[in-house]
């Protein structure tokens, strides 16, 4: 069974557990509320969509979509969830000075899908690094996620082969089974893909994944959340999304990337950030965003 705790475990616990295992689940990390608002949002999302995206690494009966915050404004609380942020502070901020959103895709697997080929997301990236994880991967299960209906698979274990050495055994994977509320946690070297649907309704999941801030972003956060849009959205969530620089030039790690002449007209740099160097200051950013 992939490790899985209840929302009263300590962020160490699950740390240690994903570290060790490549994955960990928090059951009812959101409350049913939100899920079911997002799952109601999202639902317009995967009617327009229509299977459009089919593909053989997508599979022939599974809706998705990236623009998961024009469809869904309730996401938001998903994507910067408390959860979310301490898991990826312990796993990211140890190689860089913020992280980003690397991608958000809303996944509706329906009756009938196969299972979708195992792989592991850092794979856009050609590096492996052993001891620094490039990004990790949360999935949000919005509706219950079953072995039956196609819970996502998990490899325990895969992110302790580097890509140019060998592969683990992919035939070892085990369901996430978890309530809808839940976050299955992975790395992103850890191996997993969709299951197959065999059940008679779909299952519906959003993915966001967390990538290093010096790194270039799987989607590009700027075109799917221009600032028209983004100015709307909290500065903590337009950090995440990229709204912010990495780094300030003053940090011990990383590099100061992703400037812009606007926003280093601001006052101090150091103004932007929190205390995990990932928040703007309020009003630097929302001048910036809306101009
Ligand atoms: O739908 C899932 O459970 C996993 C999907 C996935 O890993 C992907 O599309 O990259």
């Amino acid at each position: 069974m992939i490790p899985t705790f209840g929302n009263t475990a300590t962020v160490s616990e699950v740390v240690a557990a994903l570290r060790s295992f490549g994955a960990a689940i928090v059951t009812n990390a959101a409350n049913s509320d939100l899920m079911q608002v997002v799952a109601a949002e999202l639902r317009s999302g995967f009617d327009e969509c229509a299977l459009e995206e089919q593909s053989a690494f997508d599979g022939g009966r599974t809706n998705r979509f990236n623009q998961v915050l024009r469809a869904s404004p309730g996401a938001a609380k998903l994507i910067e969830h408390e959860w979310v942020v301490a898991v990826a502070d312990e796993i990211l901020l140890p190689h860089c000075a913020n992280y980003t959103v690397g991608s958000m895709t809303a996944i509706e697997i329906l009756p009938g899908e196969d299972g979708q080929a195992l792989h592991r997301d850092d794979t856009i990236y050609p590096i492996d690094l052993a001891g620094m994880e490039l990004q990790i991967g949360v999935m949000w299960a919005i509706n219950d996620f079953t072995a039956e209906n196609g819970a996502t698979r998990v490899v325990p274990g895969s992110h302790r082969y580097l890509r140019s050495w060998h592969l683990p055994s992919l035939g070892e994977w085990l369901p996430a089974e978890m309530p809808n509320g839940s976050a299955l946690f992975y790395l992103g070297s850890t191996w997993h893909g969709g299951g197959p649907n065999h059940s008679r309704s779909s299952r519906i999941g959003l993915i966001n994944t967390y990538c290093l801030g010096w790194l270039r972003q799987e989607s590009n956060q700027y075109f799917e959340n221009p600032p028209s849009i983004a100015k709307q959205f909290s500065p903590s969530l337009r950090a995440l999304l990229g709204y912010t620089p990495h780094g300030s030039g003053d940090d011990e790690i990383g590099t100061f990337v992703g400037e812009c002449d606007g926003w280093l007209d601001k006052p101090p740099r150091a103004a932007w950030r929190d205390e995990r160097g990932q928040v703007g200051g309020e009003d630097n950013v929302t001048e910036q965003v809306g101009s």
